[in-house]
């Protein structure tokens, strides 16, 4: 047997299997008590999941909207998953804006704290925020817990209570977002991907100099910074990127949050087909709770919203490089971003692939040279310059992403053999890499190793709803 807090799954016989999914699964229940945290804003108490103690402290927007997936099959059902809902919309802007943290003013660990921001007026005034988002997963979120509550009334009361808010929230994206219609939307901070320090903005990086930097930023990055000394500074990103990050902080609040400057005027703005894929099948999550709740007519928008995305998404197909592409369109421009990451892979969750691409997309995923590794999905090619094993978003395999890449070639494209074989393949070494080294926040997609912080939510909440979706037979009373 392999050395780690598990055996390799595959060393083991069916039984010895089953225990150790069973233990990891009761493991990662446990970690989600560990890792909820009681906030208070307005006067009114918040329970909400912390994405890891060691670092991030805080509400961050996509690990709760993904995590409320995992709790929603806990003994709690519903009421941690409602709650961790709750406990995004209440950070809510008035404009409908859902912000990327929310902040617990009693706890100081994690960099950049609340008051970088300046977003005080702009945001609800007790809930402090950043001022940027992440990935549109809500509506995705809210559709599978309350189809997964027990009490169908309950779940039905849910919905009215939220689907303002959520509504709310797709009209404010699509309005800031996506001013030209082109069903794409535009992102304008790495942070707001979700894939922090990704290859995919390195293009981007060339039209933000740091000699533009204010030396003032610079100056509190160098003195302040504290990832880099809590977890281990060559596995984060660099200071260069930190010193972008807090630039385009820097400016888009001395432009008071204004997001139709931001998104005309930014250095970085970016068409993301990560964003974007999330965003067509948040669409027709929503639609489809609309028509759940009989209001088939607004449930129209959304839908519609869903279909031009998907199309939007396929034409981004560059036939020479056999990959989707991000956009580059800071400041005017429009140029394709081609690196082989695994964002290529996304448009599988949205259901955008057409038949005739859907062959090339698996070849790409399958090829052991690029992404099919023994862990895989590497978050950057392992036959890229840039792959890097460690760094962050830079090649280690996330839960997180292979959760999206899995629900898209299960759930969209289980029809055909070859696409099923491989999702069911990447759900079972997502759940080895976490049964082997226990719920860190992501490994070397060659050998499984464990990196960043330990201890996180995501792939405990990950674990949890993968078994529960695809694997419920293996779990032991
Ligand atoms: C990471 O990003 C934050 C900024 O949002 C950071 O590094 O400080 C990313 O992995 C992001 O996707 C994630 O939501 C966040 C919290 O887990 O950490």
């Amino acid at each position: 047997m392999k050395e780690g807090i598990l055996a390799t799954v595959a060393d083991l016989h069916p039984r010895e299997t089953n225990e150790v999914r069973t233990h990891t699964y009761n493991a990662a229940i446990i970690l989600l008590k560990e890792n909820t945290s009681t906030v208070v804003y307005n006067g009114k108490e918040y329970q909400r999941t912390v994405p890891s103690e060691s670092f991030y402290t805080h509400g961050w927007k996509w690990d709760s909207e993904t995590v409320a997936m995992g709790l929603i099959h806990t003994e709690s059902n519903p009421q941690r998953a409602f709650d961790e809902i709750r406990a995004v919309l209440v950070g809510q802007w008035d404009n409908g804006f859902i912000p990327q943290i929310r902040y617990n003013p009693t706890v100081k660990k994690y960099y950049p704290q609340a008051e970088k921001w300046r977003t005080e007026k702009v945001r609800q005034k007790e809930v402090p925020t950043s001022g940027i988002t992440q990935p549109p997963i809500l509506a995705i979120s809210v559709d599978y817990i309350t189809q997964h509550t027990y009490d169908k009334k309950e779940a039905d009361q849910f919905l009215d209570e939220v689907l303002p808010a959520i509504m709310k929230n797709h009209d404010n994206f699509k309005d800031t977002r996506d001013p030209e219609n082109s069903g794409l939307l535009t992102m304008i901070h790495p942070w707001e991907s979700g894939t922090d320090n990704s290859p995919r903005w390195d293009k981007v990086y060339k039209h933000i100099s740091l000699e533009r930097i204010p030396q003032s930023v610079k100056d509190d990055v160098d003195e302040n910074r504290s990832d880099n000394k809590l977890g281990e500074a060559s596995h984060r990103p660099t200071q260069e990127d930190y010193y972008r990050f807090m630039g385009l902080i820097d400016m888009y609040a001395s432009w008071g949050w204004d997001y139709e400057k931001i998104v005309k005027e930014s250095p970085f703005a970016v068409k993301d087909i990560m964003f974007s894929s999330i965003w067509a099948r948040a669409n027709d999550s929503l639609a489809n709770m609309l028509e759940r709740r009989g209001r088939s007519k607004e449930a129209e928008k959304y839908r519609g919203y869903a279909e031009q995305t998907k199309k939007a998404l396929a034409a981004t197909w560059i036939e020479k490089s056999q990959q989707y592409c991000d956009i580059d369109v800071s400041q005017g421009r429009y140029s394709p971003i081609i690196e082989p990451t695994n964002a290529m892979f996304m448009p599988l969750y949205a259901g955008a692939v057409t038949e005739e691409q859907l062959p090339k997309v698996l070849k790409r995923l399958g090829d052991i040279e690029q992404f099919w590794t023994e862990y895989p999905v590497p978050t950057t090619a392992i036959n890229s310059k840039k792959f890097d094993p460690t760094r962050y978003w830079r090649g280690p395999s996330w839960p997180i992403t292979n959760l999206l890449i899995i629900d898209g070639l299960m759930d969209n494209y289980g029809h055909n053999e070859q696409a099923r074989q491989m999702g069911e393949h990447l759900i079972d070494t997502t759940l080895k890499m976490i049964e082997e080294y226990g719920f860190t926040e992501y490994v070397d997609p060659k050998t499984g190793k464990p990196y960043g912080f330990g201890k996180f939510s995501w792939p405990a909440s990950i674990y949890v709803y993968l078994t529960k979706k695809y694997r419920k037979n293996v779990l032991l009373k």
